[in-house]
């Protein structure tokens, strides 16, 4: 049976994941309207439906712990970004705060010895380790490449290939 500190804290992470999967629709239908970048397109819609996947498994573990899953109100997402580099930085910024949000409900569920939810958490844990290195590794990629045109068609190329690769290593 979930506390009711615990079961508020995975709640507000339910909240986190939905949030953090309209931030990367929104970069998708963004990235849909700029010319020549359909693989990049398809990696947002990707990482939304991942992250919708996360709240879903939130969702279900609260219900099944004797908890209740509160579904939240969601903020404005950006709608429009300066530039594909821009998209990219806050994409990894946004991973690094959901890790610490992570890290924090882990914090709690130890210190309620907790161990089921400790448990748990720690799938996010890893998939939180994969999100950021796969950010930052696109972020290098896009420093690399800068302005290039030609640089960002093989970016666009290859970018599906690089999430495969890192969701394969999981
Ligand atoms: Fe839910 O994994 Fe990214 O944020």
């Amino acid at each position: 049976m979930l506390s009711k500190n615990m079961q508020a804290a995975l709640n507000e992470q339910v909240k986190i994941e939905a949030q953090s999967s309209q931030v990367y629709l929104a970069m998708a239908s963004w990235s849909e309207i700029q010319p020549g970048i359909d693989n990049v397109t398809q990696f947002f819609y990707n990482h939304s439906d991942e992250e919708r996947m996360h709240m879903l498994k939130l969702i279900h573990f609260i219900n099944e712990r004797g908890g209740f899953a509160m579904i939240p109100a969601l903020e404005q997402p950006a709608l429009t970004y300066p530039s594909i580099i821009h998209a990219f930085k806050e994409l990894l910024k946004h991973e690094i705060m959901v890790s610490e949000s992570i890290n924090k409900l882990v914090d709690i569920a130890l210190n309620e010895k907790d161990y089921a939810t400790h448990n748990f958490l720690q799938w996010y844990v890893a998939e939180q380790i994969e999100e950021e290195a796969l950010a930052r590794t696109l972020n290098e990629k896009l420093e690399m490449i800068g302005d290039e045109k030609s640089g960002l068609y093989l970016f666009d190329k290859d970018i599906l290939n690089v999430s495969i690769a890192s969701s394969n290593d999981e």
